[in-house]
């Protein structure tokens, strides 16, 4: 390990795209708002109608700052069947996120998330993170911290509580996430001696970093879909028939 951050030709931080996964109402709309709006309430602002949203956010980790580009499903985890390659395209890393109050939600993500993951990427080269939301309901706890720890012995993934209402853990899963990714990165670069970008096929944003509202950058600044599709350009009905 170098210790020495990573970036751009233009001395830009270097960006990767992550991904929220989870059932319908665990939280993930809230953690990434959370995230880059901590100062404001819970709300549903950033989630649109459409099958994907984006926010950044300049992130700091041990090898210096970097900027994630972290992909919602905003509202529609049923469209997932058609829209999966898409969102999973070029990822390096994924929060998959249930709700420590509803045991179903985390029954999912071995039932179902796990096998979308596997099926549209290369799960072995996506960082992971387990994310049990909702802390501040422990009173209605109905998942277990061990059998959280259990599923992430099983699939090789580190796992943090989080909650999006107060605020804790939740800067705190991002940058462990991201640090991961960076790494990873750092790593494939050292070996690779001689490879411009830190990590493949993205490319690096400018910008200030912090808050949200970047969604329009995706011409300058976000990861480059070679198919020309927007994640929030697409059919906003792009459910199909699913
Ligand atoms: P999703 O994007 O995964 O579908 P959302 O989930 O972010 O839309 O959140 C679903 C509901 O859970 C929202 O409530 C939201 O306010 C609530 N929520 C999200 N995170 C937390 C948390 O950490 N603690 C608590 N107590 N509630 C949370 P509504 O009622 O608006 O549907
Ligand atoms: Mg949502």
């Amino acid at each position: 390990m170098s210790g020495r951050a990573t970036s751009t030709p233009g001395g830009k931080p270097p960006l990767y795209k992550i991904v929220m996964l989870g059932d319908s109402g665990v939280g993930k709309t809230s953690l990434v708002a959370r995230l880059t709006n901590p100062d404001r309430p819970l709300n549903h602002d950033i989630s649109a109608t459409m099958g994907i949203e984006f926010d950044t956010q300049m992130l700091d980790t041990p090898q210096g700052k970097v900027k994630a580009q972290i992909w919602d499903t905003a509202g529609q985890e049923r469209f997932a069947r058609v829209l999966l390659p898409t969102y999973f395209r070029k990822a390096k890393g994924v929060i998959l996120v249930y709700d420590i109050t509803n045991a179903k939600s985390f029954e999912s993500l071995s039932e179902r998330w796990m096998a979308q993951l596997n099926d549209h990427s290369n799960a072995d080269d996506l960082a992971k993170l387990l994310v049990g939301n909702k802390s501040d309901l422990d009173g209605s706890r109905e998942v277990s911290q061990e059998k959280a720890s259990a599923f992430c012995q099983e699939y090789g993934m580190e796992f943090l509580e989080t909650s999006a209402k107060s605020g804790d853990n939740v800067l705190k899963a991002f940058e462990k996430l991201i640090g991961i990714v960076h790494d990873r990165a750092l790593n494939a670069q050292s070996k690779n001696k001689g490879g411009s970008a830190p990590a493949a096929g993205l490319k690096g944003v400018g910008g200030t970093g912090g808050g949200g509202g970047q969604k329009e950058e995706d011409t300058d600044g976000t990861v480059k879909l070679d198919d020309g599709s927007a994640p929030a350009g697409g059919d906003p009905n792009g459910c199909g028939g699913c």
